[in-house]
């Protein structure tokens, strides 16, 4: 059973209620994402796959203009607010809060003025400026830990104590962002799998996930298709589901609130039957 405690998380005016875990969907509007790339380039297509996943369940989409797997091509600020900035404007009606998934603070800003409800940084806002980008203002935050560089991070990963390494540097992130005048209630820490990190790392993270949740800020994972649960099944990118659903479920029995997804429907099912063994309400 999990000893997660209750938690909260303000976003953009609202405070989302993490009693229940929530589910994010992701929407990549990259060419070269490494599950779903180049499928919802075109906006309509980005839209209607937003569509989905909300129709499916989904609590809150995380849109990314720029794919961080691994050796990924970087893209200018420009291209990244092409990619995004119309799908934010498409969604602003829904009632679902939408993440933007980036690093550069230009592309932070725009996003806010565009109606983001939470910026998601796999760089935890270390670059030059990204602090100051979401400093004011009220949106949610995610911070992320990540070893290098998407172009190097998989090449030789390595930590003495992977778990204290990434709790130490969470806790300093959060604590550099509080100490720049950002309320706390407004972050969410994840411990980034697969952003620098073996098979090993990712799994001894994901077992003592626990010693992340007591940072005290909610812990969002994101293992959705991703090349550890591959490892381990021996399966591609395109056969994850069960693994993925499997892992959101280790993930939230260990404490976390949110889980960021590919597949929402599966998921949620998962977490249904998640909640109603644990007797609690059945969202
Ligand atoms: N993983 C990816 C991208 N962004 N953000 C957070 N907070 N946590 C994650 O684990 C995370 C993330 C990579 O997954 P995906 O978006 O599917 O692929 P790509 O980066 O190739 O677009």
């Amino acid at each position: 059973m999990s000893s997660a405690p209750a938690f909260s998380w303000a976003i953009a005016g609202r405070v989302l209620d993490l009693s229940r875990p929530l589910i994010m969907g992701i929407v990549n509007v990259t060419p070269d994402s490494f599950s779903d790339g180049g499928r919802y380039l075109s906006p309509s297509a980005a839209l209607d796959h937003a569509h989905r996943l909300i129709d499916e369940g989904a609590d809150l989409l995380d849109i990314g203009g720029e794919s961080t797997r691994p050796g990924a091509a970087d893209v200018s600020e420009a291209e990244e607010m092409e990619r995004v900035l119309p799908l934010l404007d498409a969604l602003r009606a829904t009632a679902v809060p939408v993440s933007v998934d980036t690093s550069k603070p230009g592309v932070m800003r725009a996003a806010l003025g565009h109606g983001a409800a939470v910026i998601n940084d796999v760089r935890a806002l270390q670059e030059p400026g990204a602090l100051d980008a979401v400093r004011e203002g009220d949106c949610g935050l995610v911070l992320m830990h990540m070893q290098g560089s998407p172009r190097t991070m998989q090449r030789e990963p390595h930590y003495d104590e992977v778990v204290v390494e990434v709790g130490e540097f969470l806790g300093a992130r959060v604590m550099a962002a509080t100490a720049a005048g950002v309320d706390a209630n407004r972050i969410v820490v994840d411990p980034g799998f697969g952003f620098g990190k073996n098979v090993e790392h990712n799994f001894a993270l994901l077992r003592h996930l626990d010693s992340l949740v007591r940072l005290g800020r909610p812990v969002l994972v994101g293992l959705s298709r991703k090349s550890a649960l591959g490892n381990v099944t021996g399966r591609p990118v395109d056969d994850r589901l069960a693994a993925s659903v499997a892992a959101a479920l280790m993930a939230v029995e260990r404490g976390a609130r949110i889980v960021r997804v590919h597949d929402v429907a599966a998921t949620r099912d998962a977490l249904r039957v998640w909640a109603a063994t644990l007797g609690g309400e059945i969202a």
